[in-house]
């Protein structure tokens, strides 16, 4: 457990201030076991923790969810996925379902591809990121949606999608062509809390406007973030953004615990100037390093 946050000294001012009591089995394949006693105080605290950045889960050190006894109180990994590789869905790999616009076509010219070092500026992590982009000028001002796998994890009582990304040129709101809805320009995590219909996630007619339905999908924004203006190729390596959304299970609705979908969303009007890729951009969002995990917590008092 304790090599599980990176930020230990930040986790155990965390775990004191919270007066959380947790017993830790700490044994060579990573499990812990917790928690005597957790009341819903302590919960907000572990949800502000983790919502001020304050613990970073390492997914280097968390077991892996399919492998570890699900009868044990755990935290472990569901995936983790720092896009080493050409295709960002690769159907040998069971992660992401599909990558899409938001007209909801997943066909050809997805706004979203995987890139080298050398032609972003460095990664959060290994060789590669992904890259998010939209395209100059009017009518063009669109999302594009990274969808998840469906994972069965009713067995547990959070999950956290962490995520690291850099912003360029981000602006306040965008008002988004297809839909006429106005967003923050940039990403967020929505989770699916309708049926697979209702989300998007089948193909029958009409998808792109539920694959955007807020009565369907629950989004959570990082803290909007001013006066960063970096551009592609030219931001420090401290430019890079921790996101982190921490969810109760409880906060989705039964039909969808067994049946965890989500989608990692960047809204975006413009994109490289000209649609020049070696060209500068006016807005873009660099994403690496994503790591969903699910924590197991049982609670003594009722
Ligand atoms: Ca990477
Ligand atoms: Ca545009
Ligand atoms: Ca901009
Ligand atoms: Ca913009």
């Amino acid at each position: 457990m304790i090599k599980l946050f990176k930020n230990l000294s930040l986790f155990f001012a965390f775990v004191l201030a919270s007066a959380l009591i947790i017993t830790f089995n700490h044994c060579s394949n990573a499990r812990f076991t917790q928690v005597e006693a957790i009341s819903q105080s302590d919960i907000d605290d572990l949800v502000e923790g983790i919502s001020n950045g304050e613990l970073e889960v390492d997914e280097e050190e968390l077991p892996n969810c399919t492998v570890v006894d699900p009868d044990v109180p755990l935290a472990c990994l569901v995936f983790k996925d720092s896009f080493e590789r050409k295709n960002i869905v690769d159907h040998d790999d069971f992660h992401w379902e599909t990558v899409l616009m938001d007209n909801s076509d997943n066909t050809s010219n997805v706004d979203v591809e995987i890139e080298h070092k050398e032609f972003l500026g460095d990664a959060a992590k290994g060789e590669n990121a992904i890259l998010f982009r939209g395209r100059e000028g009017k009518s063009s001002d669109h999302e594009v949606f990274l969808v998840s796998s469906p994972f069965d994890l009713s067995g547990y009582s959070y999950l956290v999608v962490q995520y690291k990304y850099v912003p360029i040129g981000l602006e306040d709101f965008i008002k988004l062509t297809a839909s006429g809805i106005e967003t923050v320009e940039g990403p967020r995590v929505d989770f699916c809390v309708g049926t697979n219909y209702d989300c998007g996630l089948t193909e029958e007619p009409g998808r792109h406007k539920r694959l955007r339905d807020p009565d369907n999908w629950s989004s959570y924004f990082p803290g909007y973030v001013s006066g960063q203006d970096y551009n592609i190729r030219a931001f420090p390596k401290d430019g890079w953004i921790m996101h982190q959304v921490l969810l109760s299970i409880g906060d989705l609705p039964e039909n969808r615990r067994s049946e965890v979908v989500f989608k990692i969303s960047v809204a975006l009007d413009e994109g490289f100037y000209g649609n020049d890729r070696h060209r500068d951009m006016e807005d873009g969002v660099i994403l690496d390093d994503v790591v969903f995990a699910a924590i197991k917590v049982e609670s003594t008092t009722q």
